[in-house]
């Protein structure tokens, strides 16, 4: 017999050498990545498309969101350079990831989150991690910036996406995509916030091209909510809102990354409406099964209106990141599921007649 394991050893052991690792890191890892790319064929037919389209499921993560990839890094680099205490700023996701992997490293961490504006999920995996959660009676803007400042004492190691590494982590998801599908994508599509991670993907997809492990570049389209949607109305948003509270930033660190992902991929970055986002959120689980956080329904509204627009040619090969899982945000699926529990006495026939039999 000649058993060969199969496991999984998240992104650092698989991709080690696109990162910026040695033998001397201290690999911090809770096995994050090999998310699996799920063919959506039904959420295209209803939104009336002729094309395939793949799902990257990042809500599969250890801590439920593509935040896992950039955190493993940021982790462990932060361990190899002996820091004892990482913080961020958060709409949830990073905070969640951050407080997961800093007590794996046995390290101290400090979450900043805008007081009343991040989804019940999170907040409850930063509690339960045992990060000290620090609720900032402010936007996450704000709370970035007093993170940045902090992180000019060197007393503390910043783990928000303005530490490179971040980036480089969460790259892992394009090399990903290319190796499940075989091929690179005609389209990415995905949500921006903070704009690392469409930063992330752009040098994904062009490192496996210059690598000669895929054969072309996908055009990227971005989504941001209307009432936060800075790159594209062209300035930081001051007060921004919307019911995607992870995407819910005014100014996006990685402002740079993203225009220029847009640009060299003859991409686009644009806004889709609170409403358009929760018909989208709504559908995909509908139609194909699939339960994501209403950011992720961004890409699949801005999707939807670019089959109408007919902007997508026939036979294309679409992908699109579903950044975070549903259940993260309990209080706006119960609110758009559109459904209420139907309460009946405990016997055949109250359910009978509930069913219709
Ligand atoms: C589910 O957790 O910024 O454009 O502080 O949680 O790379 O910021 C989260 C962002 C998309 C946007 N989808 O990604 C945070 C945070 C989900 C997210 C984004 C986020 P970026």
């Amino acid at each position: 017999m000649n058993l060969k394991s199969t496991r999984w050893n998240g992104v650092i052991d698989h991709y080690a050498r696109f990162l910026p690792v040695t033998d001397a890191t201290p690999v911090v890892s809770l096995s994050e990545g090999n998310t699996p790319l799920i063919r959506a064929d039904n959420f295209v037919t209803a939104i009336g498309g002729n094309f395939e389209l793949w799902l990257k499921y990042e809500g599969l993560n250890p801590t439920c969101s593509f935040k896992d990839r950039g955190m493993t890094l940021a982790v462990s680099k932060a361990k190899e350079r002996g820091a004892k205490v990482v913080i961020c700023a958060s709409t949830g996701n990073t905070s969640a990831s951050a407080a997961a992997y800093a007590a794996r490293a046995g390290m101290k961490c400090v979450v900043l989150i805008p007081e009343g504006k991040i989804a019940l999920g999170k907040l409850a995996q930063a509690l339960m991690y045992g990060a000290t959660t620090v609720s900032v009676r402010g936007n996450f803007d704000a709370a970035l910036r007093i993170v940045r400042e902090l992180g000019e004492t060197g007393l503390v190691e910043v783990v928000n996406s303005i530490n490179p590494v971040r980036i480089e982590g969460q790259k892992t998801a394009a090399f990903e995509i290319c190796d499940q599908l075989g091929r690179a994508p005609d389209f990415h599509f995905l949500p921006v916030g903070n704009a690392g991670n469409i930063t992330a993907y752009w040098r994904g997809f062009r490192e496996y091209l210059a690598a000669g492990l895929s054969d072309r570049l996908p055009r990227l389209f971005g989504f941001q909510a209307a009432g936060a949607a800075p790159l594209v109305d062209g300035a930081p948003v001051l007060h921004p809102h919307t019911v995607a509270s992870a995407i819910n930033i005014g100014c996006p660190a990685s402002w740079d990354g993203a225009i220029a992902a847009r640009d060299e991929s003859n991409g686009c970055i644009d806004k889709v409406t609170d409403e358009e986002i929760l018909t989208a959120y709504r559908l995909i689980a509908r139609t194909d099964g699939i339960f994501v956080e209403p950011a992720c329904a961004a890409p699949l509204a801005g999707l939807t209106r670019c089959v109408r627009e007919g902007r997508i040619p026939a036979g294309s090969v679409i992908t699109a990141t579903m950044t975070g899982h549903g259940l993260k945000d309990p209080d706006n699926a119960i609110k758009t599921a559109g459904y209420e529990p139907f309460v009946v006495d405990a016997t055949r026939e109250a359910v009978m007649q509930v069913i219709g039999l």
